[in-house]
């Protein structure tokens, strides 16, 4: 059991996510049904508004802090209890984002914000909103300055050693957000805030957008890469075996660092004022770090197989019914991964500059993010709190709450199943992405693309609302082992943090030099943005003025 101290902090992180987990999900179901013409909002309330609060507590901050209990809980199981200095920049680190989302989300109820958490310029929201987006930033900065310090008190305490895995991994995660950040930092303090609060009139959106996605494209490996810890270091573990293979697993996180970066450019293929040559490049590196999901499902199947068949499994697939699957905790993560195989197929389609035209700004992409980061990493995320917060408070993960994660795991399969199918298909027809519903004047050509069984309105209704009740059982499960469950008394009746064992003595020692990856990351970033950047500054066209849609 790790310290109480290190528990609190983590259940205050734990707490704030659900809480936006909850708003967040809630903000999901009424968008399915504005947009099927179900339901009238009043007129203090508009479509935007909601779909920017979805958006930003889901995406950002649901993920954000369930990342931060994760890592602060991993942390000191793996590397032992923090010091008072770590402890102390954990809390203003969680002050600092909470603060930071507060002032967000007032601004998106106050009707100041409704931008979408892309905030493309040139709408243009109030400046407290980027302020409140900026503290965001630094408060997890503080906090990953915490763990960074952390571990390098470890190191200096073991020198010479590979650190465990688990907190190598989340290094790497640190070291990816932070190199990821400066992008948006820089568009956000020299751009928006000067230009929200009326300090210059006029913003050069191709820059704004460029330096968003030098960080929007990390940003989902920020989301994926923690579900990859727990694929990693979690899974093996509920399986009975050791990490596959150490060093396949370190090389794996150390290409994310090297070609999540400079990439960013695949999200605007369809934007003028990037010559073809910078998104050629960027798309190349993007098939790059595609790389390390490969890896990683070669290095699952490995773990799977090997367990399997450590249990009597033979034949080609003898080993798959020897899996556990009647433990929530395997089979939720299970689950993520499988919708990770269409998941990523996506994504490699849209990375594909052709295909890209047909895609782009339709409710493909929308399909697309509700099976990456809205499933594989949700889900991911789903199966580590049915133990997390039991193991942090000390309480029962009980049958029936055994049971009932079972009832949410599949609610949520079934529902995403359905939502986002239809909003594949709906998107290939042509249906767009970042609009409230249009049926473009009943015109007949956007009218058919709802008679399909699997595009029309009604699955899509269906499938969001499905996934409303799921989200409801697992605020259930997470208010119940939270506050309520009856605690452990017996040492069976304590849920354990179930980490693997990895074998390091075939891990090559430079896989944990730092300067060399953020070294080629820092060199990949220059050649890919250095020069587009530039001529976007020095060639820029007139400024934009702010608009307000709303
Ligand atoms: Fe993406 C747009 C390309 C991965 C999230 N993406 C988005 C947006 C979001 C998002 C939120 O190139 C919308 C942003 C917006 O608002 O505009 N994406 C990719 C590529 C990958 C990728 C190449 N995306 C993700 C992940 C996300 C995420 C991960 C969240 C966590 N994406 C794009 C592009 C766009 C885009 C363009 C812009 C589109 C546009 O035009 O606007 C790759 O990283 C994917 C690689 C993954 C794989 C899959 C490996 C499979 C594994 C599972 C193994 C399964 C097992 C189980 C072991 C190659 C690891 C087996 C069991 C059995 C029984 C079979």
């Amino acid at each position: 059991m790790i310290a109480q101290p290190e528990r609190k902090i983590a259940l205050w992180h734990l707490g704030v996510a659900y809480t936006a987990f909850l708003i967040g999900t809630l903000m999901g179901v009424l968008q399915v049904f504005i947009r099927n013409d179900a339901l009238q909002l009043p007129a203090w309330l508009d479509y935007y508004q909601i779909l920017t609060a979805h958006g930003v507590l889901l995406a950002l901050i649901y993920t954000t802090f369930f990342i931060f209990a994760f890592f602060i809980t991993g942390m000191s199981k793996s590397l032992g209890s923090f010091g008072p200095k770590v402890r102390l920049f954990s809390w203003i680190g969680l002050w600092v984002t909470l603060l930071g989302t507060v002032m967000a989300t007032v601004m998106i109820v106050a009707g100041e914000a409704s931008v979408l958490y892309t905030f493309y310029a040139p709408l243009k929201a109030n400046g407290f909103y980027y302020v409140g987006l900026a503290l965001v930033i630094v408060g997890t900065w503080i906090s990953s300055f915490a763990l960074v310090g952390h571990y390098v008190v470890w190191r200096r305490n073991n020198k010479g050693q590979l650190s465990p895995l688990f907190a190598f991994m989340t290094v790497t995660t640190i070291v990816l957000w932070i190199i990821a950040c400066l992008g948006v930092v820089a568009t956000v303090l020299f751009q928006y805030i000067p230009w929200a609060f009326g300090w210059t009139d006029t913003i050069n959106v191709e820059l704004s957008r460029s330096l968003f996605w030098y960080f929007g494209h990390p940003l989902v490996y920020f989301w994926l890469l923690p579900a990859y810890i727990a694929w990693y270091t979690i899974v093996p573990k509920l399986l009975g075996v050791k990490v596959f293979s150490d060093s396949l697993a370190r090389l794996a996180f150390v290409l994310f660092i090297l070609f999540s970066i400079p990439v960013g450019f695949h999200h605007q293929l369809t934007e003028p004022g990037i010559s073809n040559f910078w998104k050629f490049l960027q798309v190349v590196l993007t098939f790059m770090v595609i790389v390390p999901s490969l890896m990683t499902a070669f290095s699952m199947f490995a773990t799977f197989e090997i367990s399997g068949r450590k249990k009597g499994g033979t034949g080609l697939f003898g080993w798959f019914k020897k899996l556990p699957w009647r433990d929530v905790r395997f089979t939720s993560i299970f689950i993520a991964m499988v919708f990770f195989i269409p998941g990523g197929a996506g994504g490699i389609i849209n990375a594909s500059f052709q295909l890209n035209e047909v895609v782009h700004n339709t409710l493909w992409i929308v399909g697309h993010f509700h099976i990456t980061v809205g499933t594989p990493v949700a889900m991911t995320f789903m199966g580590l709190t049915f133990w997390l917060i039991p193991y942090l408070t000390g309480r029962r993960f009980t049958k029936r709450m055994q049971r009932l994660g079972f009832v949410q795991i599949i609610t949520w399969s079934i529902g995403m199943l359905l939502m986002s199918t239809a909003q594949h298909v709906l998107g290939l027809m042509g249906a767009p992405r970042r609009t409230a519903y249009s049926g473009y004047n009943g015109h007949p050509s956007a009218m058919e693309w709802f008679d399909g069984i699997i595009s029309n309105h009604v699955t899509m209704a269906i499938g969001g609302t499905i996934l409303f009740l799921s989200a409801m059982i697992l605020m259930y499960i997470v208010i119940m082992t939270m506050f309520i469950s009856p605690k452990a008394e017996t040492p069976e009746q304590m849920v354990e943090f179930p980490l693997a064992e990895s074998d390091m003595s075939h891990t090559p020692k430079w896989l944990e030099n730092w300067w060399i990856w953020i070294g080629i990351a820092a060199a990949l970033i220059i050649i890919a943005y250095a020069i587009p950047l530039t001529h976007m500054i020095q060639h820029a066209p007139p400024g934009s003025k702010g608009f307000i849609t709303w």
